[in-house]
C-alpha cells in the first residue's frame, strides 16, 4: 500500500524529532547527565519510528533496547519528558525514577525492556493470545539480529504460527551484537529466513528507509488483524557507533574500518527521508526547517522537564510494589 503525502509528512517528522532526542541522550550521557548506559541509535532511528507510527492505540508495542527504543516511544506519543526523567532517577519517569533504561510505560501498552537479551520471546505468545482474545488489537515485538540464537524464539514464531497470533516479530538486523557480526552468528543471511521455516511470511525490507518500514508494517499488522497469523519483518539498517558508550566498537577484536563507517554513513536515513519529501513534494525546504527548529525547541523543553523533577527517594515499600518474585 503505497503512503498519502500526510502520512509521509508525519513520519519525517517522527524521524527528525527521534534523531534529535537520540543526539540529546548522546549529549547527555557524555556530559554525566544520564543514570545507566546509553546504546547509540545514530543512522538507525528509521526502523523504530516507521514499525511504530501507525501502530492502533490499543495495540501492544515492545521497543527495541537500541536507541532505548526512542524511535518507538516516539512513534507511539510517549512522553519523552518522562521518559528522561526515568533516565535521570526522577520522580516524573515513567516508572517513577528506578529503573534507568527499564522504561516501560503499562498504561499505553509499551511493554518496556530488560537486561537479558531475547526475554520476551515467552511474554510475546502471551501478549498475541491476549491480543486475539480480544480483537482488534496486535502485537508489535522488536528485537535485534543478536537475540534471534536464543530458543525462546524459536518456541515464540513456532505457538505464534501455529495459534495465528496477531504479532508482528520486527527484527532490527544491524549486523552486529556487541562485538559479533551476525554473519558470524547466523549461517544465512537474512534472519527472516528462520521464521520462514514455521511457514511464516518473511519479509526483507530497508530499514534506513522509514517509508518503506511504514508500508511494510501496515501490511503486516492487517494481516494479522484479519485473523491470518504473525508476520516477520527484517528491517536491515546499520549501527554507526560502539555497541553501548564507552565500550570499544570492535569486531571480531578489531576496530571496525573507517573506510566502512564511511560507507554506512552515506545510508543516513534522515538524508534519504529528506530527499524523498523534497522530490516528492510533500513538503518544502521551509516546512523541514520548521520541523528542524520544533525538534530543537521540544529537546529544550523535555530536558527541562526532566532537570526540573525531583530525585526520587522511594521508599522500601516503593521499591517493593513492582516486584513479583
Ligand atoms: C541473555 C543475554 N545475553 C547476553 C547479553 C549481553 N548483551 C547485551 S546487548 C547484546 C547484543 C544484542 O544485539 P542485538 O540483539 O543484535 O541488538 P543491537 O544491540 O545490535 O541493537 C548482548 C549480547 C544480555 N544482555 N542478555
Ligand atoms: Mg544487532
Amino acid at each position: 500500500m503505497a503512503l498519502g503525502k500526510k502520512q509521509m509528512a508525519l513520519l519525517y517528522h517522527n524521524l527528525v524529532r527521534a534523531d534529535h532526542f537520540d543526539k540529546m541522550m548522546m549529549n547527555r550521557i557524555m556530559q554525566g547527565k544520564l543514570l545507566g548506559f546509553y546504546h547509540p541509535g545514530d543512522g538507525a532511528m528509521a526502523a523504530g519510528v516507521g514499525a511504530s507510527t501507525f501502530l492502533g492505540e490499543n495495540d501492544i508495542l515492545n521497543p527495541h533496547h537500541r536507541a532505548h527504543g526512542m524511535g518507538y516511544h516516539v512513534g507511539r506519543g510517549t512522553d519523552i519528558g518522562r521518559y528522561l526523567a526515568e533516565h535521570t532517577g526522577k520522580v516524573d519517569g515513567c516508572c517513577g525514577g528506578r529503573s534507568s533504561f527499564h522504561w516501560s510505560f503499562p498504561e499505553q501498552k509499551v511493554y518496556g525492556a530488560s537486561g537479558f537479551i531475547g526475554w520476551h520471546f515467552c511474554p510475546v505468545v502471551g501478549w498475541g493470545w491476549a491480543s486475539k482474545q480480544k480483537g482488534e488489537q496486535m502485537v508489535l515485538m522488536a528485537s535485534g539480529d543478536g537475540s534471534y540464537g536464543q530458543g525462546a524464539a524459536h518456541e515464540a514464531m513456532l505457538f505464534a504460527m501455529n495459534w495465528k497470533l496477531p504479532i508482528v516479530f520486527f527484527c532490527e538486523n544491524n549486523g552486529m551484537a556487541i562485538h559479533s557480526t551476525a554473519a558470524d552468528m547466523h549461517p544465512m543471511p537474512d534472519i527472516s529466513s528462520l521464521a520462514q521455516g514455521y511457514g511464516m511470511p518473511a519479509v526483507v525490507v530497508d530499514g534506513q528507509d522509514v517509508f518503506a518500514v511504514a508500508e511494510t508494517v501496515i501490511a503486516a499488522r492487517k494481516h494479522a488483524l484479519a485473523g491470518k497469523g504473525p508476520t516477520f519483518v527484517e528491517a536491515k539498517t546499520l549501527r554507526l557507533r560502539e555497541h553501548d558508550v564507552g565500550t570499544p566498537d570492535l569486531a571480531r577484536a578489531e576496530p571496525r574500518e573507517a573506510k566502512y563507517l564511511e560507507a554506512l554513513k552515506q545510508r543516513d536515513p534522515v538524508v534519504l527521508a529528506t530527499r524523498r519529501v523534497l522530490d516528492e513534494k510533500v513538503l518544502t525546504q521551509k516546512q523541514i526547517d520548521q520541523i528542524y527548529q520544533e525538534a530543537k525547541e521540544e529537546v529544550a523543553r523535555v530536558e527541562q522537564f526532566a532537570d526540573d523533577s525531583p530525585v526520587a527517594q522511594p521508599s522500601i515499600e516503593e521499591l517493593q510494589a513492582g516486584v513479583y518474585a
